[in-house]
């Protein structure tokens, strides 16, 4: 039996407390994976559960049907199964309504973001799926390929303006330094390559804010959707699986409606760049690192990396001596009391977070996680040896029989096997861009 709206469940299972077929889809989500389920499509649900309406999520993804496979049979009711010492919390969300495949319909993609009802369209594509070239500017050629997140996104503006439609807010939920602007900017450029008549417009109408996205979300595995048939009663296919902690900080900066997520938990605010920084380098700077090391010690899995006497007092010098000097704090914001906090949740037992996940394309993920870091303390004449075991860990990795999952994976091999390997991978020309920011 498949999970779905007529399948009845155990009474301490949450559901959507709103008719779920009365509401409008507000948002359309392009990356529709596991981490915008357990993240960005929670706090939705919250919100329509707090009142507030007409916010239903279109996913899509942009190339593989499987998600679509996954959610469309159960009418994009899944699970989010929350996991920490404390045992397991199971939820069904509602917010999502369906998934489309760009790569099958492109024109459903479109017209979805040209609908009338649509006010957001929100990105988890990855780092990689924003295209870019080794000085952080948009690679037009594989822009205009044909799962390039920018081609549909322009056809649903170019729509939009020709209805004399309201523009949208791009919402880019993925770990870039400066997301918001990042996409604000890479949208431009396609836009003044092939719609020149659409930038003023674009620039006036719509808007891109940054967002600080946070959850620990390890890719669903079988034994999950195991667990979750066994307390359901019925198999979930789009099952996922997390931990309890849950931020979302979001630049106050809207095209036009949005739901109330501040009510149900985001912080709403004027600038967002103390939190994104803190996280890229504290959270995400720490679980790269210990992915490249904690695999070279033989482990699996972050819990068991973090667990490592020779491997914890390195991750907890980089988050403090390491990230720590290089942000510019919030008022409020305690970034000793923040890595206290990261050490626990990377140390949670309940979640079984691979380091193979968290080591996949490492050249889209080191500059904003580690190089900003490593360069401040340059600039100052001093040395990080911290960020220093990180690269010496990604090189021996790049040498190793892993398998390589990056956009860059050969290039990446043989330059590590070199003898100037430093050189080839960060050096002037080399493979790994010192700035990605777009200016
Ligand atoms: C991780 C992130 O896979 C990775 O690279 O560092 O997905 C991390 O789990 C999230 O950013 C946490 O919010």
């Amino acid at each position: 039996m498949r999970l779905g709206p007529d399948t009845s469940f155990p009474a301490s299972v949450q559901g959507p407390g709103y008719d779920r077929t009365a509401q409008a889809a507000g948002i359309v989500h392009i990356g529709i994976g596991a981490f915008h389920r357990a993240h960005q499509a929670v706090y939705t649900d919250d919100a329509m559960n707090a009142g507030d309406r007409d916010w239903g999520i279109i996913g899509v993804s942009l190339r593989s049907g499987d998600v679509a496979e996954q959610l469309n049979l159960q009418e994009g009711l899944y699970t989010v199964s929350t996991r920490s010492a404390a045992g397991t919390d199971l939820r069904l969300i509602g917010a999502v309504q369906r998934v489309l495949v760009a790569a099958d319909d492109p024109q459903a993609v479109i017209d979805a973001i040209a609908a009338p009802t649509t006010h957001i369209v929100s990105f988890t594509v990855t780092e990689k799926g924003y295209l870019r070239g080794p000085d952080g500017a948009l690679d037009l050629a594989a822009a205009k390929g044909p799962s390039s997140l920018y081609r549909f996104v322009a056809a649903g503006l170019v729509a939009r303006h020709a209805a004399g439609l309201p523009g949208l807010t791009l919402l880019s939920c993925d770990n870039l330094a400066g997301n918001g602007a990042a996409l604000k900017a890479l949208m431009r450029q396609y836009l003044a390559a092939g719609h020149p008549d659409l930038v003023d417009w674009f620039d006036t109408e719509c808007r891109c804010p940054a967002t600080m996205i946070d959850r620990i979300v390890p890719a669903t595995t079988e034994a999950d959707r195991v667990a979750v048939e066994v307390e359901l009663g019925v198999r979930d296919e789009g099952a996922v699986v997390t931990e309890a902690f849950s931020q979302w900080v979001i630049e106050d900066d809207f095209a036009g409606p949005r739901p109330r997520w501040e009510k149900v938990g985001a912080q709403l605010v004027a600038d967002v760049a103390p939190y994104e920084t803190a996280k890229l380098r504290m959270l995400n700077g720490a679980h790269s690192a210990l992915a490249y090391i904690g695999l070279g010690r033989g482990h699996d899995y972050v819990h068991q990396a973090i667990a490592d006497t020779a491997i914890r007092p390195v991750i907890e010098r980089l988050m403090l001596r390491g990230a720590a000097p290089t942000i510019d704090a919030a008022s409020g914001q305690d970034l000793g009391a923040y890595a206290e906090a990261l050490l626990d949740r990377f140390a949670n037992p309940a979640l079984d977070h691979r380091l193979i996940q968290i080591a996949m394309d490492g050249s889209q993920k080191i500059p904003q996680r580690w190089l900003e870091t490593l360069a401040w303390h340059q600039t100052r004449g001093e040395r990080c040896p911290s960020i220093e075991a990180a690269i010496a860990a990604w090189i021996a990795f790049l040498r190793s029989d892993h398998p390589v999952d990056d956009p860059l994976a050969d290039r990446l091999r043989e330059a590590a096997a070199a003898q100037d390997a430093m050189e080839r991978m960060f050096g002037d020309g080399g493979l790994i861009a010192s700035e990605w920011r777009p200016a």
